[in-house]
């Protein structure tokens, strides 16, 4: 379904059926611990966040050691469990991911705010965004009129942000204390710019 937006916005509600969906929920939660609260070296310092966060990369960039853990936080190889998972959004989308990021929200007093995900290491006008676990608002606002948009991401959900969504719009988690359980997030990223 493609959301009444300005930019192209696409909400899949299935993308993956509940039984797969809470399967892959109690994968990343038991056997890659994405509840581990994500911290880093700021200025020598270390800073702790009220999430989690593992982040998925291809392994020829693992190797070659793009993203050094003390910037980006714990980062590991694609797992096999999720390498299906990555083709079948790939074929969605008709891009390529080499990078996975996984949050975990442990209730509704963790989010995040208002922002657009500029390009930094790579092209952001294709960024699917798949939910698990808690039922969550997400919310779009337009920047230029601050007219905001809300949808409830189910589990199993997908949302792809298409061309033009993050120079049009911000997005954000916001926190609500309604929200008691648990929410994984993975969201698929681009590693380089295309030609175009
Ligand atoms: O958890 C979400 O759905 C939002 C994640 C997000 O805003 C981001 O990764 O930029």
């Amino acid at each position: 379904m493609k959301l009444d937006l300005e930019s192209d916005v696409h909400y899949y509600e299935s993308f993956l059926n509940q039984k797969t969906a809470h399967e892959l929920y109690e994968y990343l939660l038991k056997k890659q611990q994405v509840d581990i609260p994500h911290s880093m070296l700021v200025q020598g310092e270390r800073l702790r966040y009220n999430f989690g966060k593992l982040t998925f990369i291809d392994e020829n960039l693992l190797r070659v050691d793009v993203f050094p853990e003390v910037q980006m936080g714990r980062t590991t190889a694609w797992p096999e469990e999720l390498k299906n998972l990555k083709k079948e959004v790939e074929s969605l989308a008709g891009k390529e991911f080499q990078i996975g990021v996984c949050i975990f929200y442990p209730d509704g007093i963790s989010g995040v705010d208002y922002h657009s995900d500029l390009p930094a290491i790579g092209d952001t006008n294709c960024l699917p965004s798949l939910s698990l676990g808690e039922e969550r608002q997400f919310s779009l606002r337009h920047i230029a009129s601050q007219k905001e948009f809300h949808i409830e991401l189910k589990n199993g959900s997908l949302i792809i942000m298409g061309d033009k969504t993050q120079d049009l719009y911000e997005h954000a988690l916001l926190t609500n204390p309604i929200y008691k359980n648990g929410r994984i997030n993975i969201t698929f990223r681009q590693y380089g710019f295309s030609a175009d």
